[in-house]
């Protein structure tokens, strides 16, 4: 017997790339350096050596990504804007060409019936803005406004979805404090820094989204990682709590109004990240800046965390992975469908957060073509399925989600895991860049056309 899980009308069903992952072209028509084009260029920073100087080249292929996402029948398209494309230099001169590729996408997307979704910033700070701080420093969050005024002001009248900034965290910790991303700094008061002046940029920036853009919506997308403790013991369920204000609680606190949660800044400060004056990057207005109601919260969700007590060499519990191998993705990320509906059902009852959508959600497998050139990535379809399905069970339980966003349209440049990931529903030939359609695209056409899911034998 089958069921259908239905979603509810005009459901928002998209997927999500990023400038940097796809876009290539990294000295076309006058686009500046970004810190990942310095980052990937430094020696052992990749795992695989790789750049993405090319990666995609969808700077060049546009018009066919365009088409072949509406073969896939796609209603939204979640992309990011390059900032050094439009800033080479982080402010000042505006670099009209990169504004033009971008005018061009937003036209090709709404006459192929794609609603644009754009990301502001998804990680390619302009280098010289690195050069004069990086996101550490409180200037950066004012040139972003800048930032975002011009792209605002270029394409409001046709874009009306806007994220401010994709995923805080892994700005200010993966990249400050964990040094994986780039700048590739390992530095807790920095990174701590740099998570308050991302905030600001953001709450700074909504009002003048909204200006310049009637009738906007406007968010922030957050990378949520559930976490659960290893065992029922005071001591896991103390470190969960440290992992959860590390990861979740740290940017959801003082976005909606409840400022910086006071038992991770009383961590930091014991465990020396914060000088000790305590948050003195945060000044007088900053919070009622960053909690300037928006319309959505843009969620970010792969996997969950399962956390012990044990001082790891960073001062935070270790999380630990419980599930047998075939419960994790080639990310080593586990397959925990119910974390994505605990999350949802969180942010609904404990946050009362207006809106949602899916920003990503997806998985990577490197299921290729076979002799007669198809993919069959099965597992991802299950990935997918069951994350769907726990979604909708969400909603029925009250949370207002309106869409969901596979990550990713295609295969493309997975950061410091370089190209040997890969995320995506339409296989990539980086040596040729065909695109070819993997089973689980055929599939999300079906999901996409019944505005559902049909489940069981
Ligand atoms: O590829 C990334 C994306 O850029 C941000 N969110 C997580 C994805 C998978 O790691």
């Amino acid at each position: 017997m089958t069921t259908k899980l239905s979603f509810p009308d005009g459901f928002v069903w998209g997927t999500a790339t990023a400038a940097y992952q796809i876009e290539g072209a990294w000295q076309a028509d006058g686009k500046g350096e970004s810190i990942w084009d310095r980052f990937t260029h430094t020696p052992g920073k990749i795992i695989d050596g790789s750049t993405g100087d090319v990666a995609c080249d969808h700077y060049h292929r546009w018009r066919e990504d365009i088409a072949l996402m509406r073969d896939l029948g796609l209603r939204a398209y979640r992309f990011s804007i390059s900032w050094p494309r439009i800033l080479p230099t982080g402010r000042g001169m505006i670099n009209q060409a990169g504004l033009d590729f971008y005018h061009n996408l937003v036209d090709g997307l709404l006459e192929a019936g794609i609603t644009p979704f754009v990301t502001l910033y998804h990680w390619d700070l302009p280098q010289t803005l690195q050069d004069t701080g990086g996101w550490p420093a409180r200037s950066t969050a004012q040139a972003f406004v800048e930032y975002a005024d011009i792209v605002s002001s270029a394409l409001g009248d046709r874009v009306k979805h806007w994220i401010t900034i994709n995923e805080p965290w892994c700005v200010s910790f993966l990249s400050h404090q964990m040094g994986e991303h780039a700048p590739g700094w390992q530095d807790w008061p920095a990174a701590l820094a740099a998570s308050h002046h991302v905030l600001l940029a953001h709450g700074w920036a909504v009002p003048v989204l909204r200006r310049n853009s009637p009738g906007a919506e406007v968010g922030i997308t957050l990378n949520f990682t559930s976490a659960y403790p290893a065992s029922p013991s005071y001591a896991d369920r103390e470190a969960t709590r440290s992992v959860d204000g590390y990861i979740n609680r740290w940017f959801l606190d003082p976005l909606y109004g409840r400022r910086y949660p006071a038992d991770m800044v009383a961590d930091y400060r014991a465990a020396g990240h914060l000088g000790p004056e305590g948050m003195t990057m945060v000044q007088d207005g900053d919070l009622q800046a960053i909690a300037t109601p928006t319309d959505f919260l843009g969620v970010n969700y792969y996997t969950r965390a399962v956390v012990r007590d044990e001082a790891a060499p960073d001062n935070l519990p270790p999380t630990v992975l419980t599930a047998p191998r075939e419960e994790w993705t080639e990310m080593d990320w586990e397959i925990f469908p119910q974390g994505f509906y605990d999350l949802l059902c969180r942010l609904h009852f404990e946050y009362q957060v207006p809106k949602l959508y899916v920003t990503e959600n997806g998985a990577s497998y490197s299921d290729g073509p076979n002799a007669e050139g198809q993919i069959a990535d099965e597992r991802r379809i299950d990935y997918l399925r069951d994350h769907l399905a726990a979604a909708q069970r969400a909603i029925q339980a009250g949370a207002p989600l309106a869409g969901y966003f596979v990550w990713s349209l295609m295969d493309n440049f997975e950061w410091a895991r370089g190209y040997r990931q890969r995320f995506g529903i339409v296989w990539t030939d980086y040596a040729t860049q065909q695109r070819i359609p993997k089973q689980s695209a055929v599939w999300y056409k079906e999901v996409i056309a019944e505005n559902g899911l049909i489940v069981g034998a």
